[in-house]
């Protein structure tokens, strides 16, 4: 059976409720208070099932809202989740002020369809009534509710006059509505909470999305307590199920009345994030104020309601009539997915001055300006595929795992792998297990690390390569989609790795066997001299190995800080220095100064090796020459 939700807009004492209860015979006024005064304060519900031209039952859930200035918070909480509108004008008094404020709440929330009843026919003459058609004509024009393509009907919820013609204008307007997809993730934002003898805690709602069946399990945004099913009803009839675009009502275990609240949603759990934060794009009504950066406004989506601060990308303000890409930041955190539409009300005084829709709920941190702008142009304009793929472009090389992706988008998981299987067959994405990366990205990435490594053999001559460890850490890279990038350069023939090292194919050669014994040699050489060091060319000389190559290690045992040059003609082993500048502490202790003689003492080395070092000395600061002596600092 196809479900349609309709909701009532309009004035204050139009006859909206008497018109729900002329169509249904149920009065939606449900609060002793609203039947003692007169006037619908909360939302109200009915439901009504008729004949469609194929024989097919169609059901309508009502939403009947209040009219009063005062109560327009409770209307936005009613009015999120419908398909169609009743736009009920009182034919006696015409257009007024909440007639429009109603009615361009339906517009900024995108609702395609509707049908405009003149209510209390009966009140006025055939030539009043003419005029009012006339007026709400002109009213209506250009809109989704412009009487060329949609029906206005005149009835009297007193005598009964026009209902029937209404409800086949319902039927029809019904029929052209697209069913809901009931196949993405449920959401079902709550609009009343209560508890019934026998049943313990029971929400309402539309059901905004999906499906959800007795005994699921259900997670509450933002509290994140857990819930479970234990009772579904639609329209006051147990079900096994309620479907997108059902009034449904759960018998809730895991929670009590206290812990839930109108404005909070149930989804499935661990799969949706709250967020405070939405990228969206933004009207402004022709009626509002200019509307400036970090300007504080009621937010409104769905039943919840919070406070938001603007942030605009380009502009200090927004003008009346203008669109713009912004960020707004809410003060409480609520579940919003990208083409969930909003209000947005003047902070004070309250009245309505735009509305759009969100594109972007998770929006990342210290992304700039321009960017965030040509991203949220791309969302704004695309299909599920393209969407998808602007958000893996992105994610750059950290790359878009399936599970974040169903918590951007709020599509399920199957369909994400769907949308993005052409692009990857085509190349344009790169998948790596669950997650997938641009494949511009992923080139990036391998040219950055062919970039590091080459930096490295440059800087390194006589190192084999770098660790896969260090090689990751320079780079922002998901380790997924870097180990997949050193894969693929591994398979290009670009770089190889061994054990854990990492190096540019012809590059980073390792010592040979010959090469690392002669290294050997050369330190063993050193740290057994101490400071009475034999010429570096005599060491070379004893080599196995060719002059060049012997050259190269003694750079290498250079840089490495494994030899010092002291002069010239002297290297010493660092282990030789170490302990030479000890005895000089040491030596500190009974005096500070020293002379060449005492120094050629303490240390046993002749004048030739004493100057170059006490010259070196001075150089390192451990000693200062002053005079003929030096002091040890
Ligand atoms: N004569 C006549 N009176 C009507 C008709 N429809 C509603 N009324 C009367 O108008 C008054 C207001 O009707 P409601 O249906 O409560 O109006 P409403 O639009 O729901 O008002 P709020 O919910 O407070 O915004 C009631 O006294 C109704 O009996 C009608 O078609 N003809
Ligand atoms: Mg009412």
């Amino acid at each position: 059976m196809k479900s349609v939700i309709v909701g009532t807009a309009g004035h204050i004492d139009h006859g909206k409720t008497a018109l729900v209860r002329a169509l249904t015979g149920i009065d939606a006024d449900r609060l002793e208070e609203e039947k003692r005064r007169g006037i619908t304060i909360d939302i109200g519900f009915a439901h009504l099932e008729l004949p469609m031209a194929n024989g097919e039952m169609l059901s309508l859930g009502f939403v009947d809202v209040p009219g009063h200035e005062r109560f327009v918070r409770n209307m936005l909480a009613g009015v999120g989740g419908i398909d169609l509108v009743l736009l009920v004008i009182a034919a006696d008094e015409s257009i007024k002020p909440q007639t429009r404020e109603h009615f361009d709440i339906c517009r900024l929330l995108s609702i395609q369809r509707g049908i405009t009843v003149l209510t209390k026919a009966d009140t006025v003459d055939p030539e009043t009534l003419d005029v009012v058609r006339l007026e709400v004509g002109d009213f209506l024009r250009g809109s989704f509710l412009d009487p060329q393509n949609s029906p206005v009907v005149p009835v009297s919820s007193l005598t009964g006059a026009g209902i029937e013609d209404l409800k086949r204008a319902l039927v029809q307007v019904a029929s052209e509505i697209h069913t809901r997809d009931s196949t993405p993730l449920p959401r079902l934002p709550i609009d009343r909470v209560f508890s019934m003898k026998g049943f313990g805690t029971v929400v309402t709602g539309t059901l905004v999305s999906g499906t959800i069946r007795k005994e699921d399990e259900l997670e509450v945004f933002p509290s994140g307590q857990r819930v479970r099913v234990r009772g579904v009803q639609v329209h006051g009839q147990p079900e096994a199920k309620a479907q997108a675009g059902q009034r449904t009502a759960l018998n809730i275990a895991g929670a009590s009345t206290e812990d839930l609240s109108r404005g909070m949603t149930l989804a499935p759990p661990l799969t949706l994030r709250s967020t405070q934060r939405v990228g969206v794009s933004l009207s402004l009504l022709k009626s509002a104020r200019p509307l400036k950066d970090r300007a504080r406004v009621h937010f409104h989506a769905y039943t919840s309601e919070t406070i938001a601060e603007l942030r605009l990308y380009q502009a200090k303000q927004l003008r009346p009539g203008e669109n713009a890409f912004a960020q707004l930041r809410t003060s409480e955190s609520s579940l919003l997915l990208p083409g969930d539409r909003f209000i947005i009300r003047q902070f004070s005084p309250v009245v309505t001055i735009g509305g759009g829709v969100v594109l972007d709920a998770n929006p990342q941190p210290k992304a700039k300006a321009e960017q965030v702008q040509s991203f949220l142009q791309a969302l704004a304009s695309g299909s599920p595929e393209s969407t998808l793929k602007a958000r893996v472009v992105r994610r750059a090389d950290r790359g878009l795992s399936i599970a974040e992706a169903v918590a951007e988008s709020g599509l399920p998981a199957n369909m994400i792998a769907k949308c993005l299987s052409g692009s990857v067959a085509k190349g344009e994405v790169v998948r790596v297990g669950d997650r997938f990366t641009h494949a511009s990205a992923f080139e990036s990435l391998k040219l950055l690390i062919t970039a590091t490594l080459d930096r490295f053999h440059q800087k390194n001559p006589l190192v084999a390569g770098i660790s896969r460890k260090e090689l990751q850490e320079s780079s922002a890279a998901h380790p997924e989609v870097f180990s997949a990038a050193l894969e693929s350069l591994v398979k290009a023939q670009k770089l190889g790795i061994v054990g854990e090292v990492v190096h540019l194919v012809g590059r980073g050669v390792a010592l040979k066997d010959e090469e690392a014994e002669s290294k050997k040699i050369i330190e063993r050489a050193f740290s057994t001299a101490g400071l009475a060091v034999p010429a570096l060319k005599d060491v070379l000389a004893d080599l196995k190995i060719d002059r060049m190559r012997a050259q190269k290690i003694v750079t290498l045992l250079l840089r490495d800080k494994v030899l010092v040059k002291v002069s010239e003609e002297l290297v010493f082993h660092r282990s030789a220095l170490d302990n030479l500048r000890q005895q000089l502490t040491m030596r500190k202790s009974k005096s500070a100064k020293i002379d060449v003689a005492q120094f050629k003492e303490l240390t046993g080395v002749s004048r030739k090796y004493a100057i170059p070092l006490l010259e070196y000395l001075d150089r390192e600061r451990v000693t200062r020459r002053v005079g003929d002596h030096r002091e040890i600092l």
